[in-house]
């Protein structure tokens, strides 16, 4: 783990996870766009919410169809796919497609306090970057989706998907996110949403933020600085499950450094 200088921590920079971050897109994005896919590559997988809150523990579309077919006892690979990885790369793909035109139409807003929190650190010079294991134009279809057609252009770096070769919880794609940046890890908040984000996160030696998920909830989150409910608004209150929140009642900038200093 990257160790933080006792130099003043000013924040420069917040680095947010996407999938249950930015928008709760697992449960009724992702896990119906992959079930179209399978219906449409003729298998009979389905997968349920519960199913799904389980196979959120291997990070990656692909790596989780890849251990979803290891582990399946009846699983035979469909005739028209020349192999296993054949299989996984042309039905990810359509999975993606399906996505995107679910997160197009506007399906899935962002959570609480997403949106006021990037704003106010546009305004105030803070920098903006992403870190997340789906795929690129994944990312892009949310946020141009939900922040308009030139919000890409707010994100400094956007580190995302196959970019790396190890996934979260390994720290490379945060690694990526702090070099394309240049700043120091010690001078960026991560902001997450489970267990997995969270060890990449601290691992590349940064101060963490989890807002849970339905399914994160139960997870060990003992390494995040501070673990909410949601970002929280001026009018919508977050809740506190762990950590100091200085009085606060939502995360903006002024908690944000807070945490950066108390790290
Ligand atoms: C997100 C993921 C992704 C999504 C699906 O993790 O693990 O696999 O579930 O996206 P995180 P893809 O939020 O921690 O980055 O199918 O494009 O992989």
């Amino acid at each position: 783990m990257v160790s933080k200088s006792s130099e003043a921590r000013t924040l420069q920079a917040l680095i947010f996870d996407v999938d249950g971050t930015l928008a709760e897109t697992e449960r009724d994005g992702h896990r119906p766009a992959f079930n179209q896919a399978f219906a449409e590559a003729g298998l009979d997988w389905d997968w349920s919410p519960e199913q799904y809150d389980e196979l959120l523990a291997v990070s990656g579309g692909k790596q989780r169809m890849r251990t979803y077919a290891e582990q399946s006892s009846d699983f035979q690979l469909p005739p028209r796919f020349a192999d296993l990885d054949d299989f996984i790369e042309q039905v990810h793909g359509v999975k993606t497609q399906y996505f995107q035109d679910a997160i197009a139409a506007g399906e899935i807003p962002l959570r609480p306090g997403v949106e006021r929190l990037i704003r106010q650190a546009r305004e105030a010079g803070v920098r903006l970057a992403i870190s997340t294991t789906t795929r690129p134009e994944n990312v892009e279809a949310l946020i141009k989706s939900q922040l308009g057609e030139d919000s890409l252009s707010w994100f400094d770096a956007i580190s995302a998907g196959d970019m790396v070769s190890d996934k979260k919880p390994a720290p490379d794609v945060y690694q990526l996110a702090l070099s394309e940046l240049g700043i120091p890890a010690a001078h960026c908040l991560a902001i997450e949403d489970n267990r997995n984000g969270l060890l990449a996160a601290v691992e590349a030696g940064l101060t963490t933020v989890v807002t849970v998920e339905p399914y994160s909830r139960q997870q060990d989150l003992t390494e995040a600085a501070l673990v909410l409910d949601n970002l929280g608004e001026p009018d919508q209150p977050f809740t506190v499950m762990a950590g100091n929140s200085y009085g606060h009642t939502y995360l903006d900038l002024a908690l944000a450094e807070k945490l950066l200093a108390a790290d």
